[in-house]
């Protein structure tokens, strides 16, 4: 499985030594969260962020926008290196050109569906898709309950994955006991906030015992 730690959760006052223990702990890529208080009710990070996050590190970061009319900022994101850039379906009217826009510019293209948003809202685009990532609490907050309702919908995208191709990520409320269920369920990659990773003691330790899925329980 891949694990993504989200940087918002990180301590910003220690940001470049904060990525380095992450990635010496054995992180896949770090998961940047892009807010602009308009789609959802928060502000977070920046493009700036995500530089000093390159800066710091040889593996991918990410872009998880939850801004409206991604597509009219994609080249803000595209410049500061971001390597997979999710949009939101119900964020942007094209999504179809934007998705097709981050692939040209030779970075993943991501799309992060919210808890109420069908699989069918989304199916046609997902031979386009590299990275589908289901949200499993309303985008904002870090913190958040695990929103169970989401499970069937994991399930049918994790079905769907085979004649696409697509990597399925989870975001929000990943526990290790979650990490543990919906790896089953046939999910490949998992956005680590608060339930699993930060404020909850060694980095490495702590990635360590989620690859290990019995060891979730223990
Ligand atoms: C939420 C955001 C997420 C959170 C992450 C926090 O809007 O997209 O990436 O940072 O889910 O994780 P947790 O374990 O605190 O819910
Ligand atoms: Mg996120």
């Amino acid at each position: 499985m891949e694990l993504y730690p989200s940087m918002m959760c990180a301590d910003f006052g220690t940001l470049a030594d904060e990525v380095r223990a992450l990635d010496a702990a054995g992180a896949d890529a770090f998961h940047c969260d892009i807010m602009d208080g308009c789609f959802v009710p928060n502000i977070t990070m920046g493009t700036n962020d995500i530089r000093a996050i390159k800066a710091a590190t040889n593996k991918p970061v990410d872009a998880h926008l939850m801004i409206i009319d991604p597509l009219a900022k994609l080249d803000l994101f595209i410049e500061a290196g971001a390597d997979i850039i999710y949009i939101h379906p119900e964020a942007e009217r094209f999504c179809a050109k934007a998705l097709l826009a981050i692939r040209a510019a030779g970075r993943k293209a991501g799309l992060a569906v919210n808890p109420e948003t069908p699989v069918s809202a989304v199916e046609e685009l997902l031979p386009l898709v590299d990275h589908l990532m289901v949200m499993t609490v309303s985008p904002g907050f870090a913190g958040q309950a695990f929103m169970e309702f989401t499970l069937p919908k994991i399930q049918r995208f994790a079905e769907l994955k085979g004649r696409f191709g697509y990597k399925l990520v989870i975001d929000g409320a990943c526990s290790p006991e979650r990490i543990a269920q919906l790896s089953e369920l046939g999910a490949d990659a998992f956005v680590l906030g608060t339930s699993a990773l930060f404020g909850k003691g060694d980095y490495a330790l702590s990635i360590e015992r989620l690859r290990q899925p019995a060891l979730a329980y223990a």
